[in-house]
């Protein structure tokens, strides 16, 4: 799928601004609001979350469906000779679109892409109405759960105002959280390009580079020849080849590497069309117990992230992005992991850019029924099984699309060095193995780049005789809490169980990387005996954590939990949100962060361990 851009045969008309918006009052949709301007609407931004912009919890906890609409006028000369798509970056989590009254489309999953051909725009002004549902259940991603298992009183459960209950720990927010879009293309145009590169003789940042290419074309038939060129940054042709499938060679090119980005533009002609694809030129594999980009043994340093901000939510913040980018490089990170959803593109863009590396995760987190303890019994005590085919979760049709729609956005990344296919999954139940063998077979299909495969492991998934990651990742991700979780206030017997576990998964003979460790912690609380929650704990904690980690050739990376502070449901552990930030909700430092500052920027991207 391609990212929307201007070209000579292409428009962009972006959409975000500020909406009608109505909460559904539960007839909605019976009523057909979208087939006439909003009684009484209230004005809501587009792109954003709705949930923190109005005041009052039934606005910001409400339950269903809400109405988006905007009026919508289309260039006659644009309908005359272009075909017009209304392209939708995220509605989270479920989209009804609907045009003067008629229903366009649906769209299942709350953080990728999704496109409709506007065929039937009228003279004048059209209505667009977008129906968003924020329910989630076992059939979605992130999944959700009957009742409030996280520590809600069963007094909520039993109220009659119905609720969500996130089976994972981040605020369920939802709205129309990224920019809606019309874009226009020749009727005969470019649909998609697949690329994916070979390496030979690298040398410092320059390689022989083979780059294979696949275009995929639509609309009304065309005799027209697909031209494919490659260009360097100056704008110089390197190679050119014709034909849907092909080869550009390249000598001596420079290579993206981490830290030093290099793009090169792919571009494609078709009849009227054209498109320019960015493009970077690197290798990714894992050898051994490395993980190699370029052929050299990479460190990973970073975090897991959310997409979440005050006021927005999870509502694209363009400027939080850059601040974010900024602050992880004045730490010396390399690497974040867009846990536990696909992030926003223009967050991909820029770390293409800025060559930071990215592991890209689905929105495929809680499943599993192991949380909260209760979730899986049956009314006669007996167990229920994540995997249950009956009454367990049925996510995985609809984990196979966000799948295949994640790498179909994503696959031409440079900065997307691994897919992680599903955070804290029940990975030691019955069932687990038939469930993610046939994701990973199919994530492998679907890649022209072939890059690593993961899934985030839960401490309760065990270890390598249980977890199902062992059998199926090629690189080893744990989510640890030693010393938090596990054994705090201690940090001394938390030591020799992190030490005892990795021993263990380093007979497996694969890398491993901790893709999440942390500690709450409220900024401004301070002790000279470092007690849980000051940030004197969270330094004396990771200090700790990193000790063990440093002493394992194996170990590739470290990815603290979390960046920054970020809100979730509410619930007896949880102080307005998640405080386990390095820096807090606002992006302002806590210690720990001062202190990876100066561990990361002592530890080289490459080489730091011999594995
Ligand atoms: C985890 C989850 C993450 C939570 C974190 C925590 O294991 O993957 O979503 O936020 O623990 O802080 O408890």
């Amino acid at each position: 799928m391609l990212y929307p851009i201007m070209t000579d045969s292409r428009t962009v008309i972006d959409l975000s601004g500020t909406w009608d918006f109505k909460l559904d009052d539960g007839g909605g949709l019976e009523n057909e609001w979208f087939a006439h301007p909003l009684e009484n609407p209230v004005s809501m931004p587009v792109p954003a979350s709705y949930n923190d912009l109005r005041e009052g919890v039934d606005f910001r906890d409400h339950y269903g469906l809400v109405f988006y609409q905007r009026r919508l006028s289309v260039p006659a000369f644009l309908r005359r000779t272009q075909r017009i798509v209304l392209r939708c970056e995220a509605v989270t989590h479920h989209a009804i679109i609907f045009l003067n009254g008629a229903e366009l489309c649906r769209h299942r999953g709350g953080f990728l892409p999704f496109e409709v051909e506007l065929g039937d725009l009228r003279d004048g002004e059209n209505l667009l109405t977008i129906a968003v549902d924020n329910r989630i259940d076992y059939t979605t991603l992130p999944v959700g759960n009957p009742k409030n298992y996280w520590g809600g009183s069963s007094r909520q459960e039993n109220s009659p105002q119905k609720q969500n209950y996130p089976n994972f720990d981040f605020f369920n927010y939802a709205g129309i959280t990224r920019p809606v879009k019309l874009l226009t293309t020749p009727k005969s145009y470019i649909a998609d390009i697949r690329l994916a590169a070979e390496v030979t003789d690298i040398a410092g940042d320059t390689g022989n580079a083979v780059i294979h290419y696949q275009v995929e074309t639509g609309g009304e038939e065309s005799d027209s020849i697909i031209s494919v060129a490659i260009l360097d940054r100056e704008g110089r042709t390197i190679d050119r080849a014709k034909g849907w499938d092909g080869m550009l060679t390249l000598e001596r090119a420079t290579l993206w590497q981490p830290g030093k980005a290099y793009l090169y533009t792919i571009r494609v002609s078709y009849g009227e069309d054209v498109y320019e694809q960015p493009y970077g030129i690197r290798t990714v594999e894992v050898r051994g117990t490395q993980f190699l980009i370029n052929g050299r043994p990479f460190y990973f340093k970073g975090y897991g992230k959310h997409e979440d901000t005050f006021p927005h939510g999870r509502g694209e913040n363009l400027p939080m992005n850059a601040k974010d980018m900024s602050l992880m490089q004045w730490q010396g990170a390399n690497s974040f992991r867009c846990s536990h959803y696909p992030y926003s593109e223009e967050m991909l863009r820029m770390a293409e850019r800025e060559g930071f590396v990215v592991i890209d995760e689905t929105p495929a987190v809680g499943l599993a029924l192991f949380f909260g303890g209760g979730a899986n019994f049956r009314p006669d005590g007996t167990k229920v099984d994540t995997f249950d085919p009956e009454q367990g979760m049925h996510t995985f049709p609809h984990h196979r699309e966000v799948i295949r729609d994640l790498i179909a956005r994503d696959k031409n990344y440079a900065c997307v060095v691994m897919w992680n296919l599903a955070n804290e999954p029940d990975g030691a139940a019955k069932g687990a193995y038939a469930y993610f063998k046939p994701l990973f077979d199919l994530a492998r299909s679907l890649d022209p780049q072939k890059r690593p495969l993961s899934i985030s492991s839960a401490q309760m998934a065990g270890g390598p005789d249980t977890d199902v990651s062992a059998r199926l990742s090629d690189v080893i991700c744990l989510n640890r809490y030693y010393g938090w979780y596990e054994g705090g206030p201690d940090l001394i017997a938390p030591e020799v169980w992190l030490r005892q576990e990795l021993q263990e998964w380093e007979k497996l003979g694969k890398p491993l990387m901790i893709t999440e460790y942390g500690a709450d912690t409220v900024a401004g609380l301070h002790d000279t005996t470092p007690v849980m929650f000051t940030e004197e704990y969270q330094l004396e904690y990771y200090k700790m954590n990193n000790r063990v980690l440093d002493d394992f050739p194996f170990v590739v990376g470290e990815h603290v939990w979390n960046f920054a502070d970020f809100a979730t449901a509410q619930g007896t552990n949880r102080v307005q949100g998640n405080k386990k930030g390095l820096f807090t909700r606002d992006r302002r430092p806590k210690l720990a962060a001062h202190y990876f500052r100066d561990r990361w920027h002592r530890i080289p991207d490459f080489g730091y361990k011999q594995g």
